[in-house]
C-alpha cells in the first residue's frame, strides 16, 4: 500500500464523516424520533441486503437498556480482508467511508432502504459508539467506533465454529445529535414487520429488553406480499377469499403484485421499489394502473358485465376498496421529483404492465365468481362516481354562488390574520353556546357540530358530500378536500377539535380526525390540527379552586393542598357541566389550556391506515385486540 494512498483515503474519511455530523439532516432526514429511528433502518437494510441475496434468513434487532440498539444477521459476515484501493478491512471501509457500498447482496440489487438509504457510515458518524462483530471463517473478528473513528484497529478477538456465520452490530446513537434517544417499540415493530413481508421468508425478531418485562415479535412470512394484503384487510371485510397474486421478471425487472378487494370505499395501494415504499408512485404503479383499468374494462365489456350505454370504469372506480401491493426489484432504480420519492425507470412500465395484463387476464377468465364481483363493485362505484360528482359540482357552484357563504352554525372570529386564528370544533349545542360565550371573539371561531359525525370510512363520497356537518367543516376551513385541496385557502392556523373527556368523545374526535385524515391529510402532516383537553377533575378547598387533567394529577394536588374531608372533587363527564367561564380557563384559554397536536408517523402509511381502519371499521375483533394493545389510541396517533 503505498503511503499517499492511506493518507487519500484517510482524509476522505474524516471529510465523509465531518460532512455526516456537520449536516445530518441530509443524510437521515432529520435529528428527531424520526431520524433516530431511521439509524436502525439502515442496520437492518444492510442485513435484508443479505438476505435477498439468499445468504441470511434471519435477523435479531434488540433494544437494549441505554439506548442501545443491537442487529444481528446470519448472513455471509461482512468481508474483513484488505480492501484494494482503500488499503483497510472492507469492514471498516463499510463503517467509515461514505456511499461505501454499491451493488452487493449477491443477488444484484443494492437495496438500500431507510429514508435515504445511505448506510452504515452515517449510522456510524452519528453514534457514540459502534461496534460490529463478524463470525467468519472459523473466527471472530471485532472493531469499535466513536463518532465514526475506529478506535483501533479490526482484530481478531476468538474462534468459533467454521459454520458460523454473520455480522452483529451494536450501536448508541449520539446525544450531541439527537433531539431524543429513546426508541419506540412500535415504530420499529410496524416497520419490521413490513420488512418482513417484503421479504418473503426472512424471519425477523424484535426484542426488548429495556424493562423487567421483556417484550419481543417474530415476523416470518412465507407468502410475502401475499400475506400483506391479508393483513393490511384484517380490519374489513375481504370481498372474495382469494389474495390474487402475479409475479414474473421482464427486462431485468422482477415484478410481484398481490391485490384484494374488501368492502371499504378507501384505495390501499402501496408500492415499493427495492423494499423501499414510493409513496410518490412513479413508473410501476404508473403500469399497475395502467394494466388493471385496461384488463378490468375489456374483461366487463366482453362478458357484459358493463353495458353499452355505460362509459368505461375509471381507474377510482377499480381501485375503490382494493388493496393491493407492487414491489418491484431493479437493477438501477432512478428516482425522480421533488424529493426523490418517484420512480422513474420507463422499463418497470412496462414490466409491471405486462406481468398484470397477462396475469390477471388469465386469472379472470379462469376465476369468473371472483371477476364478476370485482366488475360489480367496480360499476357500483362508476354510478356513486357520477352522483358524487353530481353532488360536489352543486356544492361548488352554491359556494360560488353566495360567495364563499360560510356555515351559518359558524360563530366566525373577526381577526383576518389567519397566523393568529383557531377554529373549535366542538361536540353538540350545549358546549357550543359556552364555548361561544366563553371565546375570545378577535381569534377564535366556534364551530358545533350536532347529532352523530359521519364515519367516512363507512360512506361512499355522495353521502359524504351531502352531510351537512361535513359541508360546514370543508367551507369553514378554506381548504377544499382530496384533489382540490390547497393549503392557501385555510383560514385558521389552529383547527382544535374539542369534545367530551369520556369515550364517546374520544370516539367522536377519532371520527372527526379519520375524516380529516381521509379527506385532508395535508393538515395534520402540517401540524394544524390539534385535540383540546378538557379537565377531568375539579377540586376545590375553600377558596382554592383547581383543575385536574388526569388522576395522577389529581393525586398529585390532593397532596399538595392536603387531603381533606371538606375538600369538593367534581369529576366533569362533559364540557356542558362548565360555564362559559370555567370552559375558558380550562380549555380555551391560550396562556393555561393544555393543547395536543396530533401527527403521524409518515414512515409507515399502511399501518397509519390500517390504524383508522381498525377503529373505525365493521371488525369487532381486531378493534378489541387494537384497543387492548394500545391501551388508548392517542399514543398511536402519537399525540404530542
Ligand atoms: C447486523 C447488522 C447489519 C452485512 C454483508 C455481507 C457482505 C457484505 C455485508 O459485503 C461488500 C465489498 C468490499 C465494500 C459480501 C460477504 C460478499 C461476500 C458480503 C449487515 C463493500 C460488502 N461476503 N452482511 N456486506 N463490500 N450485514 N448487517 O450489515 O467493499 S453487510
Amino acid at each position: 500500500m503505498a503511503n499517499e494512498d492511506y493518507g487519500a483515503s484517510q482524509i476522505q474519511i474524516l471529510e465523509g464523516l465531518e460532512a455526516v455530523r456537520k449536516r445530518p439532516g441530509m443524510y437521515i432526514g432529520s435529528t428527531s424520533e424520526r431520524g433516530l429511528h431511521h439509524l436502525v433502518y439502515e442496520i437492518v437494510d444492510n442485513a435484508v441486503d443479505e438476505a435477498l441475496g439468499g445468504f441470511c434468513d434471519s435477523i435479531e434487532v434488540e433494544i437494549e437498556k441505554n439506548d442501545i440498539i443491537k442487529v444481528t444477521d446470519d448472513g455471509r459476515g461482512i468481508p474483513v480482508d484488505i480492501h484494494p484501493k482503500a488499503g483497510i478491512p472492507a469492514v471498516e471501509v463499510v463503517f467509515t467511508i461514505l456511499h461505501a457500498g454499491g451493488k452487493f447482496g449477491g443477488g444484484g440489487y443494492k437495496v438500500s432502504g431507510g429514508l435515504h438509504g445511505v448506510g452504515a457510515s452515517v449510522v456510524n458518524a452519528l453514534s457514540e459508539w459502534l461496534e460490529v462483530t463478524i463470525y467468519r471463517d472459523g473466527k471472530i473478528h471485532k472493531q469499535r467506533y466513536e463518532r465514526g473513528k475506529s478506535t483501533g484497529e479490526l482484530v481478531t478477538i476468538g474462534e468459533c465454529p467454521a459454520d458460523k456465520h454473520g455480522t452483529v452490530v451494536e450501536f448508541k446513537p449520539d446525544y450531541e445529535i439527537f433531539e431524543t434517544l429513546v426508541f419506540d417499540y412500535k415504530t420499529l415493530k410496524d416497520r419490521l414487520r413490513e420488512t418482513a413481508f417484503l421479504t418473503k421468508n426472512l424471519k425477523i425478531h424484535l426484542i426488548d429488553t429495556r424493562e423487567e418485562e421483556i417484550v419481543e415479535n417474530t415476523f416470518h412470512y412465507e407468502g410475502g406480499i401475499k400475506e400483506f394484503v391479508t393483513y393490511l384487510n384484517k380490519s374489513s371485510n375481504a370481498l372474495y377469499r382469494d389474495v390474487l397474486y402475479f409475479e414474473g421478471t421482464v427486462n431485468d425487472v422482477y415484478v410481484e403484485v398481490s391485490i384484494q378487494h374488501n368492502d371499504t370505499y378507501t384505495e390501499n395501494v402501496y408500492s415499493f421499489v427495492n423494499n423501499i415504499i414510493t409513496p410518490e408512485g412513479g413508473t410501476h404503479l404508473e403500469g399497475f394502473k395502467k394494466a388493471i383499468t385496461k384488463t378490468i374494462n375489456t374483461y366487463a365489456r366482453d362478458k357484459k358485465l358493463l353495458k353499452d350505454s355505460d362509459e368505461n370504469l375509471s381507474g377510482e372506480d377499480i381501485r375503490e376498496g382494493m388493496t393491493a401491493i407492487i414491489s418491484i426489484k431493479i437493477g438501477e432504480p432512478q428516482f425522480e421529483g421533488q424529493t426523490k420519492q418517484k420512480l422513474g425507470n420507463s422499463e418497470a412500465r412496462g414490466a409491471v404492465d405486462s406481468i398484470v395484463s397477462e396475469q390477471l387476464t388469465y386469472y379472470l377468465e379462469q376465476n369468473p365468481d371472483v371477476a364478476k364481483i370485482i366488475c360489480d363493485k367496480s360499476v357500483q362505484s362508476m354510478r356513486a362516481r357520477l352522483a358524487a360528482r353530481k353532488a360536489r359540482d352543486l356544492t361548488r357552484r352554491k359556494t360560488a354562488l353566495d360567495g364563499m357563504g360560510l356555515p351559518g352554525k359558524l360563530a366566525d372570529c373577526s381577526s383576518k390574520d389567519r397566523e393568529k386564528c383557531e377554529i373549535f370544533i366542538v361536540e353538540g349545542d350545549s358546549a357550543g353556546g359556552s364555548a361561544k360565550t366563553a371565546r375570545s371573539r378577535e381569534t377564535q371561531a366556534i364551530l358545533p357540530l350536532r347529532g352523530k359525525i359521519l364515519n367516512v370510512e363507512k360512506a361512499r363520497l355522495e353521502r359524504i358530500y351531502g352531510n351537512a356537518e361535513i359541508k360546514a367543516m370543508i367551507t369553514a376551513f378554506g381548504t377544499g378536500i382530496k384533489e382540490d385541496f390547497d393549503i392557501t385557502g385555510l383560514r385558521y392556523d389552529k383547527i382544535i377539535i374539542m369534545t367530551d373527556a369520556d369515550v364517546d368523545g374520544a370516539h367522536i374526535a377519532t371520527l372527526l380526525l379519520t375524516f380529516i385524515y381521509r379527506f385532508m391529510p395535508e393538515l395534520i402532516k402540517t401540524g394544524h390540527v390539534y385535540l383540546a383537553t378538557p379537565p377531568l377533575y375539579k377540586i376545590e378547598k375553600g377558596r382554592i379552586v383547581r383543575y385536574a387533567y388526569s388522576d395522577e394529577e389529581l393525586n398529585r394536588i390532593l397532596v399538595e393542598i392536603g387531603r381533606d374531608e371538606n375538600n369538593k372533587i367534581q369529576r366533569y363527564k362533559g364540557l356542558g357541566e362548565m360555564d362559559a367561564d370555567q370552559l375558558w380557563e380550562t380549555t380555551m384559554d391560550p396562556n393555561t389550556r393544555i393543547l395536543k397536536r396530533v401527527n403521524m408517523d409518515e414512515d409507515n402509511q399502511s399501518e397509519l391506515n390500517l390504524t383508522f381502519t381498525t377503529l373505525m371499521g365493521d371488525e369487532v375483533e381486531p378493534r378489541r385486540e387494537f384497543i387492548e394493545t394500545n391501551a388508548k389510541y392517542a399514543t398511536y396517533l402519537d399525540y404530542q
